[in-house]
């Protein structure tokens, strides 16, 4: 396992490099979902394939940016699923983005993910790691380095709250618990890039994070597999807890294709069992 991590450790820092330095421009495809790929998510892509390509005991890479599985090792054991590069259009606005990877041992479902790692791509580049029984541990570049910083534990109760989706597509369930929470003084902490928003809410102690079914995408636009699941294990291994709008972990969460999505929700355990009441799945 060791060797994934450090292979993403480099691969942390040629993706950054490419974020400093490539082109803006779309490519002429489309990723999986349907939406525009632009040149640095193939860019991106392309830097991991490459890196794992040397790594035996990786069997396969799921790519959010691919459709279905590539093979790479027949006797490897662990599947890759990663997005390369999570919240591309926020570039070009030199706002934060960052790469997410669920490695899992076995049939692609969240009971078979055995660690996740994500990097944050800001004015410093941060990697967390997250393995079962231990605290996701922070590190933060230095130089051409990755030093540990600490672990990350979250608070029984946060002040934020980062509400995704187009507010006219949710359900009224869902708008008068979000209005609770800004009533009760949760602050909006909203970038429209996944990564730095739980990032943010899992360092500042905890608070709320939901993108929920809306009537445009009952089942949310978060793809389990690559951004879902790995952020799951995080939140819990943090001490907080991620569900769906029905109450279920996440964590139990079986997808059916690589690129089904899911409603999701993650917090800290005030928040969620606020939720839970909100949704009356208590
Ligand atoms: P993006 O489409 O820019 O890649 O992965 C999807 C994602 O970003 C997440 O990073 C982000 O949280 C979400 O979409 C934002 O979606 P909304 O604009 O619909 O809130």
């Amino acid at each position: 396992m060791n060797t994934i991590f450090e292979t993403i450790k480099t691969i942390a820092f040629d993706i950054d490099d490419a974020i400093k330095t490539a082109d803006l421009g779309y490519s002429d495809s489309e990723n999986s979902s349907g939406e525009d790929q632009l040149k640095l998510d193939v860019q991106s892509d392309i830097i991991i394939e490459k890196a794992f390509a040397f790594v035996a005991i990786v069997k396969n890479l799921v790519s959010e940016e691919k459709e279905g599985v590539l093979e790479l090792h027949e006797t490897g054991k662990y599947t890759i699923c990663y997005d390369p590069l999570d919240g591309s259009s926020l570039v070009d606005v030199n706002l934060s983005v960052g790469s997410i990877f669920g490695i899992y041992e076995g049939k692609l479902q969240a009971s078979n993910l055995v660690a996740s790692v994500y990097v944050v791509y800001g004015p410093r580049i941060e990697l967390v790691i997250a393995q079962h029984g231990k605290k996701p541990m922070l590190s933060r570049a230095f130089g051409t380095q990755f030093r540990e910083v600490g672990e990350i534990s979250m608070n029984e109760k946060g002040k934020l709250n980062a509400p995704g989706g187009t507010q006219q597509n949710w359900s009224s369930v869902h708008k008068t618990f979000v209005d609770s929470l800004f009533n009760q003084g949760y602050r909006l902490r909203y970038s429209g890039g996944m990564v730095p928003d739980l990032h943010q809410i899992m360092l500042k102690g905890g608070g709320l994070f939901s993108y929920p079914g809306t009537t445009d995408k009952p089942d949310g636009k978060l793809r389990q597999l690559f951004e879902v699941i790995p952020f799951a294990f995080m939140y819990e291994q943090a001490g907080g807890q991620a569900v769906n709008e029905k109450g279920q972990r996440l964590m139990e969460l079986i997808p059916t294709h690589p690129h089904d999505t899911s409603p999701c929700f993650f917090g800290s355990n005030h928040e969620i069992e606020a939720m839970k009441k909100a949704y009356g799945v208590h």
